[in-house]
């Protein structure tokens, strides 16, 4: 073994890691105090480089919220607005697609959809908001509706999650971003996202997802009260569930940012950003792809997470509100010149994907 890991307090967890064996919950709550960052970002580049070698993915892409209205009202949240609130806004579905339509240019594959949880629009806006983009828009990928969202159109509509995820897909849904899982366990539901779908509900949407053959993403939220046990439980059971189906194309780590929102706090700093990414490589060895995403970390440090970890970085995003509304000063958008230039710099080859991971040209 490397001196760099022999000599580590890790060296145990390093020989696992060789075994191809799985870490265990205590395995990664000492990944978390380990203050030998090297030696964790070498295990986990180490686990990357034999899944994707030096390729490093990116997507050229757009994000359109179609509201910022929601009762959930999540401490976190900067983005999310009571429905009496000046800056509330939510799009008709022709607002929606006259507003896409400025921001499509040729290249671009996919149309990252997401909202807030809004108390008066029927479930009907919502398959008739997928039905016209992709109609005005056939070629692209829509990722749309985090699984909090699909349980709450479940709950306004009286239809069960298999039915409501079956009207979505028949009007053209291509798969479930990440959103919403926040970190999987009781307590933090309780404090910090009591009116959205609990940890129980919010893995059943994607269970039942995966078993219609949609794809979808998972995430966790850091940087706020949680704990290392707990980030450890939501590590458990985003790998139990990936066990079972195997729909899970990428997992997303995601630093809290602070400003704007009732909880505050202090922004993460870098080492334990790329902290998250590594162990995010290492816990969750059954997921394919690991992001950093450039909004949330910025951009010169999610190309060094390329180096712990990472393998993909989202895409061109373009018109990002969640995180920006949040204080993140990262830019709206990134070219694909852009893209490929921090890739290469960091010393991988840039592959352009499409949604489901497959490289195109
Ligand atoms: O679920 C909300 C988070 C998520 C804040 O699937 C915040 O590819 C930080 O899930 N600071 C939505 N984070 C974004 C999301 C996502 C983004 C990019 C790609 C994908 C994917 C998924 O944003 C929410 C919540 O966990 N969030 N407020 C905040 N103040």
């Amino acid at each position: 073994m490397l001196e760099i890991l022999s000599r580590s307090e890790i060296a145990d967890i390093a020989e696992k890691v060789f075994a191809g064996e799985r870490l265990s919950i205590e395995d990664c709550v000492r990944l978390y105090q380990t203050r030998d960052l090297l030696a964790l970002g070498y295990l986990a580049d180490y686990v990357r480089r034999q899944r994707h070698g030096d390729k490093a993915y990116y997507v050229v892409n757009v994000h359109l919220n179609y509201s910022n209205v929601c009762y959930a009202d999540c401490p976190f949240c900067a983005f999310g607005k009571l429905p009496r609130d000046p800056e509330a806004f939510a799009l008709t579905v022709d607002e929606y697609i006259e507003r896409l339509s400025q921001l499509i240019w040729d290249r671009v594959t996919e149309v990252h959809i997401v909202g807030g949880l809004h108390p008066k629009l029927p479930f009907d806006y919502y398959v008739e908001l997928v039905r016209r983009v992709k109609e005005a828009f056939p070629n692209l990928h829509i990722k749309a509706f985090t699984a909090t969202e699909i349980h709450f159109f479940s709950k306004i509509s009286g239809l069960s999650v298999q039915e409501v995820l079956e009207r979505l897909m028949e009007a053209g849904l291509g798969s479930l971003p990440g959103g919403g899982a926040e970190v999987l366990t009781e307590r933090i539901h309780r404090l910090l996202y009591p009116r959205k779908a609990s940890p129980k509900q919010w893995l059943e949407v994607h269970r039942v997802a995966h078993k219609l053959g949609l794809k979808s993403n998972a995430t966790l939220l850091y940087g706020h009260i949680e704990t290392p046990e707990e980030k450890a439980q939501h590590f458990e059971l985003l790998r139990q569930l990936q066990d079972e189906t195997g729909g899970f194309m990428c997992f997303i780590p995601l630093a809290y940012h602070p400003a704007n929102t009732k909880l505050g706090g202090k922004p993460t700093t870098g080492v334990r950003d790329l902290r998250e990414i590594a162990i995010a490589r290492l816990m969750l060895d059954n997921f394919p792809h690991i992001k950093a995403y450039w909004i949330s970390l910025d951009v010169k440090l999610a190309q060094v997470a390329l180096s712990f970890g990472a393998d993909d970085l989202d895409g061109t995003v373009v018109n990002e509100k969640i995180f920006h509304m949040a204080g993140a000063e990262s830019p709206s958008m990134l070219t694909e010149d852009e893209l490929r230039r921090i890739i290469r710099e960091a010393g991988f080859t840039p592959v352009r994907r499409n949604s489901v991971y497959e490289p195109i040209d």
